[in-house]
C-alpha cells in the first residue's frame, strides 16, 4: 500500500475535507519531506493544471500522482452525469473527458464522486441511474483507450441519493461492463453507510481500487473513533497494495493533518 495525500486548488471547496490546499509546490514539497509516496490533486479544471509547474513539479519531487478529483465539476461548474439535461450531462462528461487526457501523462486515475449527482423533481431513482451508467459506459471507454483508470466513489446520503454502499455500487460498476472502472472506499462515507466497514471491502474485494483514509469526523486518521485495525486487515485479505489516500479536514492545520495520516498508515497499512 502506498501512502497518497490530498491537495485542493478548488476554492468553492473551502471548508473541505482536503489536507492540503492552493500552494501546490509547497503541498508537493511537504508531502514529499514527510514520506508521502504519492499525491492526489482536486483542481478547478484542467486548465488550471496545464498552467500550473505541475509537470515539473512532480518530476523534481519523484510522488506519483495517484489521482484527480473532479468534484469541482459539481461544486463550481453544477455539471452531474445523471442531470435531466442531457446538454449537462454532455459537459460533465467533456469536463472529465479533459482530466483523462490529463491523467494519461501521470498515469493517474480520474475520480467521479460528487460529479455522479443526484435524482430529485420528477425524475426516478432508474431513470437517474440508466444516464449515470450510459455517462459512465462512454467514459470508461474513452478513459480505456488512454489507459486511464476511473474510481467511481460512492458517497454518504447527505451527499447523493444514488448508491451510498459498496454492495450496492459493485452490481453497478459491474453492470458497466468496463475493465477500468474500480470503486473508490472513502472510510468516512463508509462509516456512515456501512453495515460493517472491514465487512463491505472484503466482499467488494477485487474492486476496490482507491481508498480515502479518514477517520470517522473526518478528521485525520487516529483524531476520530473508527477503529483501523480490521479495515487494514480487510485490506490485506483483499490483496489490497494500490493508495491510502488522505483525505480529512485539514485539523488542526495542514502540516499537522499530513503528519498525522502518514504516522497512522505506518502503524496500519505495514
Ligand atoms: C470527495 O472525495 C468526497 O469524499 C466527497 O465527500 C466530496 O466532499
Ligand atoms: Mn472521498
Amino acid at each position: 500500500m502506498k501512502a497518497c495525500v490530498t491537495i485542493s486548488l478548488v476554492q468553492e471547496a473551502k471548508g473541505g475535507p482536503f489536507v492540503f490546499w492552493d500552494d501546490l509546490p509547497r503541498a508537493i514539497r511537504k508531502g514529499k519531506e514527510l514520506g508521502y509516496a504519492a499525491v492526489e490533486i482536486f483542481a478547478p479544471d484542467v486548465e488550471t493544471l496545464v498552467h500550473s509547474n505541475l509537470q515539473k513539479l512532480v518530476a523534481e519531487s519523484n510522488l506519483e500522482l495517484a489521482a484527480f478529483g473532479t468534484g469541482a465539476g459539481w461544486v463550481k461548474h453544477k455539471l452531474t452525469l445523471s442531470s435531466p439535461d442531457a446538454a449537462v450531462r454532455e459537459r460533465g462528461r467533456a469536463f472529465i473527458r479533459g482530466f483523462i487526457d490529463l491523467a494519461k501523462l501521470y498515469s493517474a486515475s480520474v475520480i467521479i464522486g460528487s460529479m455522479q449527482g443526484r435524482f430529485e423533481g420528477s425524475v426516478t431513482r432508474e431513470q437517474a441511474l440508466k444516464w449515470l451508467a450510459e455517462s459512465l459506459t462512454g467514459l470508461g471507454q474513452y478513459a480505456a483507450k488512454a489507459g486511464v483508470g476511473i474510481l467511481y466513489e460512492p458517497l454518504n446520503r447527505y451527499e447523493t441519493n444514488l448508491l451510498n454502499r459498496l454492495e450496492d455500487v459493485v452490481p453497478f460498476v459491474r453492470s458497466l461492463q468496463s475493465t477500468n472502472i474500480k470503486i473508490l472506499a472513502d472510510l468516512f462515507h463508509m462509516n456512515m453507510e456501512e453495515a460493517n466497514v472491514a465487512d463491505a471491502l472484503r466482499q467488494a474485494g477485487g474492486w476496490v481500487g482507491h481508498i480515502h483514509f479518514v477517520d470517522s469526523n473526518r478528521r485525520p486518521a487516529g483524531l476520530g473513533h473508527t477503529d483501523f485495525a480490521p479495515i487494514f486487515k480487510a485490506l490485506k485479505e483483499i490483496g489490497y497494495n494500490g493508495y491510502i489516500s488522505a483525505e480529512a479536514f485539514p485539523y488542526p492545520d495542514s502540516d499537522a493533518a499530513a503528519a498525522q495520516t502518514i504516522k497512522a498508515f505506518r502503524k496500519y497499512a505495514k
